[in-house]
């Protein structure tokens, strides 16, 4: 069983539905387990190509059998029964869920980059990140400067 940890966030029609119907399909996918999943926060759209609506964006840790490739292709599975579009990128979405990290895993490769190349640079990732990690590191991923450096302004409690 390895750790992971998957980003989750909605911007499009009942986004709280939309982020708990989520979790509990990652709950049932195969030789995988929830350990723990964090507070929902609602959180200004960056870096949009368009005008958005407010995201909840919440972060979860899981233990799992799955390979890396395999956990990244359940949640693209995940996000496209649950009516996720891609038409534009980072356009508003009913459900994004992102492979964070990846316990014991670097990887570059045309599907999957772990860990995430964009987390350390946003706070809607590493604020909820840091509920679960007090300590700011996550599984072996040290956020801690990142997050000092960020301006959460943007980031509330749910
Ligand atoms: N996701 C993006 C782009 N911008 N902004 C917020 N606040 N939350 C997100 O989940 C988000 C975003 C692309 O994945
Ligand atoms: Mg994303
Ligand atoms: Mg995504």
């Amino acid at each position: 069983m390895s750790r992971a940890v998957l980003g989750l966030g909605s911007n499009l029609g009942q986004r709280q539905d939309n982020i708990m119907n989520a979790v509990h399909a990652v709950e049932r996918l195969p030789e995988t387990t929830v350990i723990v999943s964090s507070s929902l926060y609602e959180t200004t759209p960056i870096d949009v190509p368009n005008e958005q609506d407010d995201y909840l964006n919440a972060c979860m840790v899981i233990m799992t059998e799955l390979s890396p490739h395999a956990l990244l292709g359940a949640c693209l599975g995940i996000e496209a029964a649950m009516g996720r579009e891609r038409k534009i990128p980072h356009d508003s979405r009913t459900i994004d869920i992102d492979l964070l990290i990846y316990e014991g895993v670097v990887n570059c490769d045309a599907e999957l980059t772990v860990p995430h190349p964009q987390m350390l640079k946003r706070a809607f990732v590493l604020v909820p990140l840091s509920e679960i990690f007090t300590n700011g590191v996550a599984i072996g991923v040290d956020f801690s400067a990142e997050l000092s450096r960020l301006d959460t302004t943007g980031i509330h409690l749910f």
